[in-house]
């Protein structure tokens, strides 16, 4: 993989939509077979790129990753919880730092034990300021990183956190809410982010339709990330309205 080509789809894809629509497959959470509908779902509803893995995985995700890159054409990122989850058969990684929390760990620590076998398999890491806010109940991610989220409110703590992620050299910004949130990150919280950084902001947690979809969007999204409202509904139809309300 020729380094920087996910990023640059990725780019590309916001220069020409308003903003990118990215489908998150867990392998805890669906059979083979159905990531395997899911992708060609994603695909047929115009899905920019397929997101890969989870906080907490008890499944090896090789044999998904395999089988995904087989049956589809639009890239596969891995989104790992942790330095276990890799694997060869993806294009990308989100490159994920905690920035949000003080656990050194998930800082930099997993990211050392990951780096050897990310270089062995030629796969593009993105380096990426994964912050993580709180959305009315405890995550998933909160609880295995054992870090506080940011507090919803505080929207200065949030832009500088995200200032510095894009001062280390950090290409995107990911603002969780955390997987099934009770409430997706705030849409001012996500524009006062965007005032002051110049780096793509990726969103997840807690969208659940098409409308709140669009509205983070226009608060100043660059990337809306779905894994439980497809998960559940399992509907190219919903999909498709997914990808339509996020690409304007
Ligand atoms: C979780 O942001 C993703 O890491 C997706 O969250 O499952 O709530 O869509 P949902």
């Amino acid at each position: 993989m020729q380094t920087g080509f996910v990023l640059n789809y990725l780019r590309e894809t916001i220069t020409e939509h308003k903003a990118g629509y990215l489908v998150l497959i867990d392998p805890d959470q669906v059979s083979v077979s159905d990531c395997i509908e899911s992708a060609h779902q994603a695909e047929e509803a115009g899905t920019d790129a397929l997101l890969l893995g989870g906080s907490f995985l008890t499944t090896d995700l090789q044999p998904v990753a395999e089988t995904l890159k087989k049956e589809t054409r639009i890239p596969i990122i891995l989104f790992p919880g942790d330095a276990m989850h890799l694997s060869p058969h993806a294009d990308a990684i989100l490159y994920l730092s905690l920035i949000s929390g003080r656990n050194a760990n998930f800082l930099i620590g997993e990211q050392v034990k990951a780096a050897p076998r990310l270089q062995q398999y030629d796969i593009e890491p993105i380096p990426t300021g994964y912050m993580l806010i709180d959305s009315g109940r405890p995550t998933s991610v909160g609880f295995m990183s054992g870090t506080t989220p940011l507090p919803r409110d505080k929207f200065d703590l949030a832009w500088a956190h995200a200032l510095a992620a894009e001062y280390l050299g950090m290409k995107l910004v990911y603002l969780e809410a955390g997987s099934g949130a009770e409430y997706p990150v705030p849409d001012q919280m996500i524009a006062a982010v965007k005032e002051h950084i110049s780096i793509p902001v990726l969103l997840g947690g807690g969208i659940t339709t098409p409308e709140i979809a669009a509205q983070k969007v226009e608060a100043g999204a660059d990337f809306i990330v779905t894994g439980t409202a497809i998960e559940n509904s399992r509907s190219l139809t919903l999909m498709k309205q997914f990808a339509d309300a996020v690409h304007g």
